[in-house]
């Protein structure tokens, strides 16, 4: 099965729940107000989000009437291209250095943390780099045999403490093992759930600055995971995380389990930080480096 098959066979709800609406509109109406408007009803539909959907469709209408277009397929191809131009065309590839690179992974619980630290341990193994994965979800002793399982798959060791330990402790530990064994980079696990709200964004803070202290310059990386399936909710807990740690990537999980992969778009427009990575499955072949060409084109051709 081709790899390009596959990513479209993951994109298949928002194919169907999303693009296919807009292209029976297309098929069914002629450049007028009301071609808009619902233009804009299936964009909201499909999670891109009120506020965004307004200022893409503005965009659409003016740069249609500046380039004189005559039929809604034209329409169609511009908004195609406009977002392309929002979503950044380029592939942002992770920020690994030279020496050892340390990847914190955070998001709240269930989002697919400690799945996507396994799918990237995997991609990272493929390309030949040497992985360690540290157990920093010691909330739960599940959690931590989860990760084991999944470290034995991909074939990467896993450094681990008991559970109800200081996480900190653990990733300081991951970072020194890596650095004595010549790994060239850390994948650290975190717990999206506490006792309180609180204690997470503390000890997550805690984290943070216990990896500067394990190795100057870390993390080089602050990946936080949301579920497509949660829509608009995403978007907060982006703003949530974000007050705790300067985030450098999005890994938005789930996009196979969704028919509004317009959050994509939303996440893209309203949040500063680029999606690096994008989950389409449970296997570990089914994580992606967010290509927005590729993505587009997956939905609409
Ligand atoms: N369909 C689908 N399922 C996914 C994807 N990513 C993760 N999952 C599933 O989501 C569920 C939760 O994933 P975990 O990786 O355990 O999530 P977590 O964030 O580590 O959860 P906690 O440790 O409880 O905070 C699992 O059943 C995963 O298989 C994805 O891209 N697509
Ligand atoms: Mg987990």
């Amino acid at each position: 099965m081709g790899l390009l098959y596959k990513f479209k066979q993951g994109l298949k709800k928002t194919r169907e729940g999303f693009v296919d609406k807009i292209d029976r509109l297309v098929k069914g109406k002629k450049i007028s107000d009301e071609f808009y408007d619902e233009l804009e009803e299936i964009l909201i539909g499909a999670d891109v989000g009120v506020e965004t959907t307004l200022d893409l469709v503005e965009e659409l209408k003016g740069r249609a009437r500046e380039n004189r277009l005559g039929d809604t397929e034209e329409v169609k191809e511009l908004l195609k291209e406009i977002l392309i131009e929002r979503l950044g065309k380029e592939v942002k590839p992770l920020n690994i250095s030279q020496g050892l690179s340390v990847i914190l992974v955070m998001g709240v619980n269930g989002v697919g943390k400690t799945t996507s630290i396994a799918k990237l341990a995997y991609l990272m193994k493929e390309e030949g780099k040497r992985v360690l994965i540290a157990a920093g979800d010691t909330f739960r002793a599940a959690a931590i045999e989860q990760l084991e399982i999944w470290a034995g798959r991909v074939g990467v060791d896993i450094i681990k403490h008991k559970i109800g330990s200081d996480p900190a402790a653990v990733i300081f530990d991951a970072v020194s093992a890596a650095q004595a064994r010549g790994a060239d980079v850390v994948l650290c696990d975190t717990a999206g759930r506490l006792h309180t709200k609180m204690n997470l964004m503390e000890e997550l803070k805690k984290i943070h600055r216990v990896t500067g202290k394990a190795l100057p310059g870390a993390p080089h990386e602050v990946l936080l995971v949301l579920d497509a399936t949660t829509g608009q909710n995403a978007l907060s807990q982006a703003k949530l995380f974000g007050e705790v740690s300067p985030i450098t990537g999005i890994v938005l999980t789930k996009l196979d389990g969704t028919a509004k992969g317009g959050i994509v778009i939303a996440v893209s427009n309203l949040l500063d930080v680029p999606i690096k990575y994008i989950g389409i499955g449970e296997s570990l072949e089914d994580l992606h480096a967010f290509n927005p060409q590729d993505f587009v084109s997956a939905l609409f051709d």
